[in-house]
């Protein structure tokens, strides 16, 4: 079944490549890789060796590229010890979260904030093991903290509407 989701993914991602490409123009020719789950690119280079990801994907998929750049990680720089929220709708139309990339220091807590429901939450690509939960259920106060241990960046999205919502938390030391 998830691998059934994962391929119309990719062709969901295939038909919004457009839309797609523009958030991670970090990575030249981002469209072309957008509907190939064997595709390796500059990401999949730069995550080798992080395969036993949990994403949900199969794993001869390799990782999904994170959809921050390093300039939209660094513009939203939490490492003087700020509170990342991560908020996003309780409502079930797709919205992208807010804050949805950013830098925080190890150890830190980061609240995501929405409906769970509408929206569940999942691990996309990045470093491995990612502390990242997998919540699919509404929480009580619609929120769930999660701390980050250790340096890494992890990318995360909507589990229904990852073209339209999805992030990444860099995590320095
Ligand atoms: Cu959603």
């Amino acid at each position: 079944m998830r691998r059934h989701r994962s391929l119309l993914l990719g062709s969901a991602l295939a038909l919004a490549g457009v839309g797609y490409a523009c958030s991670r123009d970090d990575v030249a020719g981002g469209a072309a890789d957008a509907g190939g789950d064997a595709t390796v690119d500059a990401d999949a280079a730069r995550d080798a060796g992080h395969a036993g990801h949990d994403s949900g994907r199969p794993l001869d998929a390799g990782p999904p590229p994170i959809r921050c750049t390093d300039e939209e990680l660094a513009a939203n720089d939490l490492t003087d010890g700020g509170a990342l929220v991560v908020t996003f709708l309780k409502a079930a139309n797709p919205k992208q979260y807010e804050n949805h990339c950013a830098t925080v220091k190890a150890g830190a807590s980061v609240t995501f904030s929405g409906s769970f429901r509408q929206h569940p939450l999942q691990a996309a690509g990045g470093d491995s093991p990612s502390p990242i939960p997998y919540v699919a259920d509404d929480q009580p106060g619609d929120q769930v903290v999660v701390t980050m241990p250790d340096a890494g960046t992890f990318g995360y999205e909507c589990e229904y509407h990852p073209v339209q919502m999805f992030g990444a938390i860099r995590v320095v030391p």
